[in-house]
Formats: structure tokens, C-alpha cells, sequence
């Protein structure tokens, strides 16, 4: 029997006791976040509780299970009784969910992140060692008394699938297969659903992901390669959201790479940058030293910095020098 006093069992205790139930992740969402407050909304409602999600949804997550339902950041008023944040911390809410976040009397994080804090909460389920927010929820069902059926494997999997790159990087465990195995006895199509979380892209973002390679520069004697995707190439490609997922993932998987950044140019003035280890860096300590919101894993981390493109590179190399011997010589090199 589980301890009442285990997280995942006293946020659901709480969730049960709330009146109107929002779920939802940081700003410009990932796979792993979005599939985990699709679950979690499906898993609420079961129990006839009232649960919505609130996210801007990239194309690429439209296909999902009940993504049709989900409210757009825009659209959050206040009065939630509740509001859950998933996969990403409370620092990284869109506007109108940060003011729904602090209304709220229930506040609860779900992550697995190892740089989120878990200050500000009233319920907090924070487990870094697990792969995916989805792989918790995934462990909880049993405890929760829920019951799967394809479409809560669907969006597990998807999770899962997206933030192990498909069963490839580190945080894969033996467990995470076992999971894998049991929702694939659901009957989810695995190949339709792995094909379009990691693999898919549109004509616009084939010709991006081929500009941004093809002019990606490697420093430090080659060991450090920069993918840049500033505002003009966007706006000339027409890029939309979800266009430039995957991109870090092949910068770092060149012969003799063992670091990668993706700088992305936001129409606010800021610069979205996505970091990816090989090696021995700690990308997730990088990405904290940038900025205080940055942070994520050891492997795959990100930020969002209010500098030009120029300059977030410029300092992510000086951080990156800091680092040594990790990282050899000389940036220009
Ligand atoms: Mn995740």
C-alpha cells in the first residue's frame, strides 16, 4: 500500500477537493508537457472532476488525443481553484496563467526536472530521476485507481517517446521500457505515434532544419557546434511553432561533437536557446548560469534570454570555457 504521504497520491487528494482544475506547462510547451496535462485532464475528468488545459498548441501536437479541447493561453480568465503546472516550473507561465496560477488556492507542480524549485507550491510531485512527466503519471495510475485505455496510452507514449528521443538518450531506464511494454499492450499505433512526435516535419521546416545545418558553425577545436535561426531566415522560410524541434538533437549527433546550441530568434527581442550534451557538460548547470529560468537536464536543457543572438553566443561560450577541461582550448577554434 502507498503512504498517503507520497506526493502523487496528496495532489490527488487535493485535485479531488478542487472545484474548476487547470493543467498546464511552461510557454511554448514540449511533447513530454502537453501529453502529461492531456493525461492528466483525461485521468480528472474519468473521476468527474472539472479539469481543462491551457496551452498554445504547435502544430506538431495537434494530432494528440482531446487537443482540439485545449484552451489557448489567451483565453484564461481567473478563477481556477487549482492550477497545476506540468513538466516545467511556475517561472516559465504564459501571462494570463501565471495570474490564473496565483489566484489559485491549490497550486501544484509535477516535474521531473532537476533545476526546478519546488518553492511556491502548496503540492508539490517533483521526481528527477524518472525520463518524462508522462513516465511519472504512467507509475501513478495504479495508485490513482486509474484505468488505461488507447488514448491514455497514446499520449504516455508520446510523452515518453519525445523526451527519450525514442528510447535513445541516457534517462532511459529499464523501467521506462517496461512501461513502453505494458502501453503497448493497449494497442496504441507506437509507429504512427513516435513518426509523428519526433520525426514529422513540414516543407518549411525541412528547408529550415537544411539552412540552420548547413550554416551551423563548430568552436572550440570542433567540439561545440552552433545552430543559429535568426528572425530573417524564419520570416523568409516561414517557420512557424514546432518547426525547429529535433534541430539541437542532430547538431550533437556529428562525429567529434560533444556539445550543441540552437539560438532561435523570438519576435519579442529574445533569444530561445536549446543546449545538448554528449559528453561529460552538464548543460542544465550552462543554462542556469545564462539566465536563472534556464535550466532542465544534464543532457537537454534550454533558456530564454532578452539578448541579441550575438550576444547569447558569445556568452554561452564563456560559460561553456568555464567549464574546462571539459570543453577544450579556444572558442574560435
Ligand atoms: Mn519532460
Amino acid at each position: 500500500m502507498p503512504a498517503t504521504t507520497d506526493p502523487h497520491l496528496q495532489l490527488m487528494e487535493g485535485l479531488v477537493a478542487a472545484r474548476r482544475i487547470l493543467l498546464t506547462g511552461p510557454d511554448a510547451p514540449d511533447g513530454d508537457s502537453l501529453c502529461a496535462c492531456l493525461a492528466l485532464r483525461q485521468i480528472l475528468r474519468g473521476r468527474g472532476l472539472e479539469a481543462d488545459v491551457a496551452a498554445d498548441v504547435p502544430w506538431r501536437y495537434r494530432w494528440l488525443p482531446g487537443a482540439a479541447g485545449i484552451l489557448a493561453n489567451a483565453q484564461v480568465t481567473p478563477g481556477w481553484s487549482a492550477v497545476v503546472v506540468l513538466d516545467g516550473d511556475r517561472h516559465r507561465l504564459a501571462k494570463p496563467v501565471s495570474e490564473a496560477f496565483h489566484q489559485a488556492t491549490m497550486k501544484g507542480l509535477v516535474d521531473h526536472h532537476a533545476t526546478t524549485r519546488s518553492d511556491g507550491y502548496t503540492h508539490v510531485w517533483l521526481q528527477p530521476t524518472i525520463e518524462s512527466t508522462c513516465g511519472m503519471i504512467a507509475r501513478a495510475l495504479e495508485d490513482w485507481g486509474a484505468s488505461l485505455d488507447t488514448e491514455l496510452a497514446t499520449l504516455l507514449y508520446a510523452g515518453m517517446v519525445f523526451d527519450t528521443g525514442g528510447f535513445r538518450y541516457s534517462n532511459t531506464t529499464a523501467h521506462t521500457h517496461e512501461l513502453a511494454a505494458a502501453l503497448l499492450r493497449s494497442g496504441i499505433r507506437h509507429d504512427e505515434i513516435a513518426a509523428r512526435i519526433l520525426a514529422e516535419r513540414r516543407p518549411e521546416g525541412i528547408a529550415a532544419m537544411g539552412e540552420i545545418l548547413a550554416t551551423a558553425q563548430r568552436r572550440f577545436e570542433g567540439t561545440v557546434c552552433v545552430g543559429r535561426a535568426p528572425l530573417g531566415l524564419q520570416r523568409r522560410l516561414g517557420v512557424i511553432p514546432g518547426d525547429l524541434e529535433g534541430i539541437a538533437d542532430a547538431l550533437v549527433h556529428q562525429v567529434g561533437v560533444t556539445v550543441s546550441m540552437l539560438l532561435i530568434d523570438r519576435p519579442d527581442s529574445t533569444v530561445k536557446v536549446s543546449l545538448r550534451s554528449r559528453g561529460t557538460v552538464d548543460v542544465s548547470a550552462v543554462a542556469q548560469q545564462l539566465v536563472p529560468t534556464g535550466g532542465g537536464h544534464a543532457k537537454a536543457a534550454g533558456a530564454k534570454v532578452a539578448m541579441s543572438l550575438a550576444e547569447t553566443e558569445e556568452r554561452l561560450c564563456e560559460l561553456l570555457a568555464a567549464v574546462a577541461p571539459a570543453i577544450p582550448g579556444d572558442p574560435d577554434v
